[in-house]
């Protein structure tokens, strides 16, 4: 039986510009993504999600789109990440250095897909262009993806 583990991912944008965060330390460590992580009880996922990106770089966002669901499986592991995926060009504060994350801005056409985790440059692009995709990767192992499958809908579920 699978069980499924809820998180939430967060992509803040400044015009053409992509705040990603570098993770210096647990799952995903040496690589750059959004903002995010796990529900704390009682919390929706919107409260949960701004939660974690107040605390990983330090910028209040106020409205997130929600822009996709991605369910991840890893290949002998049970657990299946169910993850929510909100993008936001609406922020307020300043971008501080936290523990788990060095936050750094990057233009939409320098995004470091080789140092990111390998499902990005296979949907990221799309939500840039403001697509909503509901999506499926399952993972061989933290490098290789063995098959995966996006769709893309008017709704995020
Ligand atoms: P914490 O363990 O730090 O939350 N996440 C993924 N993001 C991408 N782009 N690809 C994946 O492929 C991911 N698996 C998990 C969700 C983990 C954070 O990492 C994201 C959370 O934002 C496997 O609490």
């Amino acid at each position: 039986m699978h069980q499924r583990k809820v998180l939430t991912l967060v992509f803040i944008r400044n015009g053409r510009d992509i705040l990603l965060g570098y993770k210096k330390r647990g799952f995903g460590k040496g690589k750059w993504n959004g903002f995010g992580g796990k529900l704390e009880e009682g919390e929706t996922l919107e409260e949960a999600a701004k939660r974690e990106v107040k605390e990983e770089c330090g910028l209040t966002v106020e409205k997130l789109d929600k822009v996709g669901v991605i369910d991840f499986e890893f290949k002998g592991d049970p657990v299946i990440l169910n993850v929510h995926v909100f993008m936001t060009d609406q922020f307020s504060g300043s971008v501080v250095e936290s523990e788990e994350m060095q936050p750094q801005w990057f233009s939409e056409r320098d995004i470091p897909f080789n140092s990111m985790w390998a499902d990005d440059k296979h949907w990221l692009p799309s939500i840039l262009l403001e697509k909503k995709i509901k999506a499926f990767f399952l993972f061989e192992d933290h490098d290789t993806i063995l098959n995966y499958n996006i769709d893309f809908v008017n709704e995020v579920p």
